[in-house]
């Protein structure tokens, strides 16, 4: 059933902070959360959309040691290059902070001690790889191994990014230490486990029952894992970067990267509001919805809501007592699927990959974000490349709707100077046909939008800036010499037309919007 919500709570992966953002993370991730947090701001809508930098685990220590550097000074260079990134492509963040912030130290700290408290983590000492070599415990992206699921032979000690499961080091088949390349062997050591099974039938319930309308790739995911059946996933790491891990005898461990990483969203809220964030978090009119890549999909929908659900205690779902009650589970996990570049898996190491810096120094930013929108992955994988993004640039963006903007602005100020008057008792069917078509798209793709389909949206609004094109052909106003009032009604009709469709534009071409918004002699900001 479709509930109303009063807010919106937009989140974005928080990506690691141990390279630069690519096209591949904007087309799947970035890009749509920022059209749909848009979107909402447009139609006067309360929504808040968070991000930040995952500052913590392994990829980080990784990098660092690769550089020689500490991974603080990693986190502090990478940070800032992608909250720049961010900030050119018109990712329109509320905030844009990071893990290693104090608020958040203290937030996924709070966090694992109320869990702690309450008896909701599992204590274990078990066997676990280490090497000997490196002289250190080997957890999650030290380690690579055969995914006993799907066989993929890179996959990682925490998880499997060929199939998305999440896996435990010790599952691994033909293990390897990343740092030196050993075989590793088994140490004994402590460490605290979340339950899931303990939630399992909670999110049979919530996800396969009541979210059945998730999209299919999130929704199939997590049917085969709850099928499968959770089992205790560790917590906490032996490693020395991280949020120590709050109690006792808990000396050189640090909280796991996905356990404090979700917390994030809830610290950076909080940052942005420090007194509001509650509002945004626990209220049951607020929705939730977490905008993430395909190998993400495990966490927030099954580790992430367990914690939140150990958080909430009863299974609770959270919502039910105003504000300061239980945490909100996410009502919406929107995941795509994985962009190519020219046929191939995008990869910084081995070059395959456009960065945000490079590619703005050559194109306009909405001719990307433009590109993007038709071609992201947003429902199944998909290609970048260079031939169709100078094609939909060229035939659609600049032939389409380039010009037919410039075409109106050029004859209103020709023949009027500024926008001119309608008069009523010029207008023809044609007129009418048009200004009901403009307005009743604003219903169309505003639900496309709505329910995450951005493709389907963007062509709605280019079916209607065709339809524009179509009226002016038709009507013909460069040929209208002795009839001034027609004249003007036809040119009104056309820049009403061009305003809509520039708002049904506007959340996937930002920066463009405020252009046309002043070719049709708008003031102010858009
Ligand atoms: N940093 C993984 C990634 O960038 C991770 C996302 C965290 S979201 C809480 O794919
Ligand atoms: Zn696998």
């Amino acid at each position: 059933m479709e509930k109303n919500f009063k807010r919106t709570l937009v989140t974005t992966a928080l990506p690691y902070a141990n390279g630069p953002v690519h096209i591949g993370h904007l087309a799947g991730v970035y890009v749509p959360a920022d059209i749909y947090t848009r979107y909402l701001r447009l139609k006067g809508e309360d929504v808040i959309m968070i991000g930040g930098s995952d500052e913590h685990g392994v990829p980080i220590t990784i990098k660092a040691k690769a550089e020689g550097v500490t991974p603080q000074d990693i986190v502090d260079r990478y940070h800032n290059i992608i909250k720049k990134s961010f900030e050119e492509f018109g990712i329109s963040f509320d905030i844009y902070s990071r893990t290693t912030s104090k608020i958040h130290s203290e937030m996924a700290s709070d966090f694992f001690r109320k869990l702690y408290d309450k008896g909701e983590f599992i204590e274990k000492t078990s066997m676990q790889y280490y090497d000997e070599e490196a002289n250190q415990f080997l957890a999650d992206r030290y380690i690579t191994g055969t995914c006993p699921h799907c066989g993929n032979e890179h996959a990682y000690g925490d998880q499997c990014e060929a199939c998305g499961t999440s896996l435990n080091a010790t599952d691994l088949i033909n293990p390897k230490s990343a740092i030196t390349g050993n075989q590793p062997v088994l140490r004994e050591t402590k460490h605290w486990y979340l339950p899931l099974d303990k939630w399992e039938p909670f999110l049979r319930q919530w996800i396969l029952e009541e979210h059945k309308e998730w999209k299919p790739n999130v929704y199939g995911q997590c049917k085969s894992w709850l099928d499968m059946g959770l089992q205790p996933r560790a917590v906490s790491r032996d490693l020395d970067w991280g949020v120590p891990v709050p109690v006792e005898g808990a000396e050189g461990k640090v909280l796991y990267v996905w356990f404090d990483a979700p917390i994030g969203y809830i610290s950076n809220t909080k940052e942005l509001l420090p007194d509001k964030w509650e509002l945004y978090w626990k209220d049951k009119d607020t929705k939730m919805v977490h905008f993430i890549g395909k190998d993400n999909i495990v966490f927030h929908s099954q580790i992430w809501p367990s914690e939140m659900l150990a958080y909430n205690g009863k299974g609770s779902k959270g919502g039910e007592t105003g504000p300061m009650g239980p945490l909100n589970l996410p009502e919406q996990v929107v995941a795509s699927e994985f962009m190519t570049m020219e046929g191939k898996k995008f990869s910084s190491s081995r070059g395959i990959v456009i960065y945000v810096k490079d590619i703005l120094a050559r194109y306009p930013v909405d001719a990307v974000r433009y590109y993007i929108s038709v071609a992201g992955p947003e429902s199944s994988d998909s290609d970048f490349t260079w031939a169709e993004f100078v094609r939909h640039n060229n035939e659609e963006l600049a032939a389409s709707w380039g010009n037919l903007v410039n075409r109106v602005a050029n004859l209103m100020n020709k023949n009027f100077g500024e926008i001119p008057a309608l008069d009523e008792s010029e207008m023809t069917d044609e007129d009418r046909a048009l200004l009901s078509e403009t307005k009743a798209a604003f219903n169309t793709v505003g639900s496309l939008i709505e329910n995450h389909r951005q493709k389907n949206a963007l062509s709605e609004a280019m079916r209607v800036v065709g339809d524009i094109n179509k009226y002016i052909s038709a009507t013909e106003p460069w040929k209208i010499k002795d009839n001034p009032a027609r004249l003007g009604t036809v040119l009104h009709v056309a820049a009403q037309a061009v305003s809509d469709a520039n708002h049904l534009l506007a959340p996937f071409l930002p920066h463009s919007a405020q252009k046309v918004w002043e070719a049709l002699g708008g003031t102010g900001t858009f």
